[in-house]
């Protein structure tokens, strides 16, 4: 029987975030009568009494841990205690929780950067803890290790079923623009989109443009939480990826020809490259039954025209 019926309590943590958001949407769509969602503000998730005060009161039965400190490569390097700390206490306090008020599924979402930096490609699930991470985005990556460790020692010890997906690098609309934090494609889409409509001749692309990469639209992801919370109760991470990877350099040329800017890109040898190539093996889930749905220049023209309206949005409110 599905875990998922029209009445079932969910709380969804993190619903204001890229991936929360896309979840949310999509519950919504679905007719999911019974979503609680608190805003950071409403509910600190890094304070325990305050996380079990809400479980108690609200007693969700199935939980999706979407809420995470998180931010693309420079960010990660910039600030390893906030990527360290932040998530570590979100999944300690959201899992505890879900285990003292008999959460009867959790579903934990983490990253394709907890594997070794220079693991198989693509990289399968059990090459976890196999070797050394990539430094850049290491604090972030024990935190994700931790969480999926988390969920199994509840399986192992108390019978609890909380599963961990990991996604791939994802993008789309309610993605995080700041240039300074944001992820490589959203931070592609901006400059060349600024570059564009003020005539300029080049647009800025960190490292040498060789790092390969793979890319999630994150309804897609959305889509694979809602299969796996239905379809899954095992220990250990799932990959949720495409199966397809692309360099920097044509990603750049591809958002490129999305938004219509015609310059240089100008590779910034100064910025980190990060991990050269980062493809999930994703035939676990294909084998169960899912495979992503959006091309990447389909997603890339939906993100650009979310970016769009925002910017046109954010104009018009001055
Ligand atoms: O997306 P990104 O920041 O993160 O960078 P990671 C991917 C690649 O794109 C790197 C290059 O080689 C960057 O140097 N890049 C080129 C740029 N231009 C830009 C730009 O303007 N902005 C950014 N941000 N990158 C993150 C991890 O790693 O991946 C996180 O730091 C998380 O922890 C996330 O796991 C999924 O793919 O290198």
């Amino acid at each position: 029987m599905s875990i998922l019926t029209p009445d079932t309590k969910i709380y969804l943590a993190g619903h204001r975030g890229l991936v929360g958001s896309a979840i949310h949407r999509r519950l919504e769509n679905d007719g999911f009568a019974n979503v609680v969602t608190r805003t950071h503000t409403e509910l600190d998730l890094k304070d325990q009494v305050a996380v079990r005060d809400f479980f108690e009161a609200e007693r969700p039965e199935v939980v999706i841990l979407a809420a995470a400190k998180v931010g693309g490569i420079l960010a990660n390097s910039e600030a390893p205690v906030d990527f360290l700390y932040d998530n570590l206490m979100i999944a300690s306090n959201v899992t505890h929780a879900s285990y003292q008020h008999d959460v009867k599924k959790l579903l934990n979402l983490g990253s394709s950067c907890i594997y070794p930096k220079f693991a198989p490609q693509p990289i399968p699930e059990d090459s976890l803890l196999t070797g050394a991470l990539e430094p850049t985005n290491r604090a972030y990556a024990v935190a994700k290790i931790a969480a999926i460790e988390l969920c199994d020692a509840y399986r192992q010890q108390h019978g609890a079923d909380f599963i961990s997906a990991m996604p791939t690098n994802l993008y789309g609309p309610g993605d995080n623009f700041d240039l300074r934090t944001s992820h490589v494609l959203p931070a592609l889409l901006r400059k060349m989109h600024e570059a564009k409509v003020e005539r300029r001749d080049a647009v800025e692309v960190w490292g040498s443009g060789t790092p390969r990469r793979e890319f999630l639209f994150v309804d897609d992801l959305a889509d694979a939480a809602l299969f796996l919370l239905d379809n899954v109760s095992e220990p250990g991470p799932i990959n949720v990826g495409t199966g397809e990877d692309i360099t920097i350099r044509d990603l750049a040329l591809l958002i490129a020809d999305v938004v219509g800017f015609e310059g240089d890109l100008a590779f910034d040898a100064s910025k980190p490259d990060g991990t050269p190539r980062k493809l999930l093996d994703v035939s676990r889930l294909r084998d169960l039954g899912w495979t992503a749905s959006t091309g990447l220049r389909e997603g890339i023209e939906a993100t650009y025209a979310w970016y769009l309206n925002a910017r046109g949005a954010q104009g018009a409110r001055g």
